[in-house]
């Protein structure tokens, strides 16, 4: 066949009715299409009975966040790429085409397929050179949460963004019906501040941390109504690290691995959960009080962005003024920071090199508040309908200042 052109494909996705990566608020109900926040669906042809796809690797700029933009290498133009989705028993074809200054190939991470078909560069297949376009051809023949990404050169080709996400949807769901059904990856990256090319070399100090290739405040909230059955799918590509994502609010049971279907007996009740790198952990609930609850990597270092890491400790450190301005001459914009602990630096607006993120800087309700990098919402209403902004607390059911009064009728003595 002739190579499929993008408009085919995006006019073939929109009469599939699987285009738009409808933002969290739209979320689409029932059984059936999972959302990717901040991602899109990857656009297919059906030819032949069989489903058709295509990737192209290639460098992009990409987005973090508000003020970091990161020369990524990427499929589809996007960190992570777009999410592969079908349902179980699909043959599907994918077109691979290499417009990277180096040989790449692309293995379906977790799909049972043919060996030749497992893309592991150099072992079951041979690179695929710049410039030109491979295909592969299997069956998806089960459900699950899978992932994509190269097979050659990962340090720096996943080290740059190359990844995505594989969804499969059972022929026959089973189980409880779910409301909402959302999937993030998980992925980091090492940007010193003020530049714009991540080191895919670091084995460690990684700075900009990501689901679904944003940061805090850059991550877009997922929404449910109370009552409704909730579905999030964590698959985690960051070169190094493992994460353990926090759920505020909820008791969840992880129902699922990379694997397939945890068995409902070996399910336990968790707030958080520790995905591995290179893995999947499928987590469902019932979404409970309306509220915004936090959801994120629980590692200090992961819940923050960019400027807040290698600093140094200055927790109680008292830096007297006349040094501090000595300092000052010697090296110009110096400024102590953190002796009272690094609340503080949320707030204030940092000297700052261009393109590099403040460590904390999410606006709130209440201010700001301290949570960067891994950091998503999950935003629960007793009704969704349209955009949905900060939660609105009833009268009465925010912590606050105790009174006097307050503190002395329950035997505290007032500072
Ligand atoms: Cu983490």
């Amino acid at each position: 066949m002739s190579g499929p052109n993008r408009r085919e494909f995006f006019a073939a996705a929109a009469g599939g009715a699987v285009l738009g990566a409808a933002p969290a608020a739209g979320a689409p109900r029932g059984r059936g299409r999972v959302v990717t926040p901040d991602g899109e669906p990857l656009p297919w042809r059906a030819v032949g009975g069989v489903k058709v796809f295509h990737l192209v690797a290639a460098p992009a700029m990409h987005e973090v966040v508000d003020g970091l933009r990161i020369h990524a290498w990427a499929y589809n133009g996007r960190v992570p790429g777009p999410t592969l989705e079908a349902t179980e028993g699909d043959r599907c074809r994918i077109y691979v085409t290499n417009r990277l200054p180096e040989a790449t190939s692309v293995h379906w991470h977790g799909v049972l397929l043919p060996n030749g078909m497992d893309g592991v560069g150099g072992l079951t297949q041979p690179p695929i050179p710049p410039g030109a376009t491979f295909r592969y051809e299997f069956t998806f023949d089960r459900a699950g949460t899978f992932l994509y990404h190269p097979h050659i050169d990962e340090m720096t080709q996943v080290g740059l963004g190359m990844m995505g996400l594989i969804v499969v949807h059972p022929r026959r769901p089973t189980g409880p019906r779910v409301d909402r059904d959302y999937a993030l990856l998980l992925a980091e990256f090492l940007v010193p501040a003020g530049q714009s090319r991540p080191e895919p070399q670091a084995p460690s100090d990684f700075n900009v941390l990501t689901i679904n290739g944003r940061a805090y405040p850059g991550t877009t909230p997922m929404v449910a109504q109370s009552g409704e059955r909730v579905r999030i799918r964590i698959g985690n590509l960051s070169p190094m690290d493992h994460h353990p994502i926090h759920l505020h609010g909820h008791v969840f049971e992880v129902v699922a691995t990379n694997g397939g279907p945890v068995p409902p007996a070996a399910r336990v009740p968790e707030t958080t959960v520790l995905v591995p790198v290179g893995d999947v952990r499928t987590i469902e609930f019932v979404a409970g009080e309306p509220g915004d609850w936090a959801m994120h990597c629980h590692m200090t270092h992961h819940m923050m962005n960019q400027m807040g890491h290698a600093r140094p400790a200055m927790v109680g450190a008292h830096i007297p003024d006349e040094l501090e301005a000595r300092l000052r001459r010697l090296v110009p914009g110096y400024m102590t920071m953190g002796t009272s602990g690094m609340a503080e630096m949320g707030a204030m607006q940092m000297p700052a090199p261009e393109n590099s993120v403040a460590m904390k800087v999410a606006p709130g309700p209440f201010g700001h508040f301290d949570l960067g990098g891994m950091t998503t919402l999950l935003k629960v209403r007793a009704r969704v309908d349209g955009e949905v902004g900060w939660y609105e607390h009833p009268a009465g059911t925010v912590a606050r200042a105790a009174t006097a009064e307050e503190l002395r009728a329950d035997g505290i003595e007032p500072e």
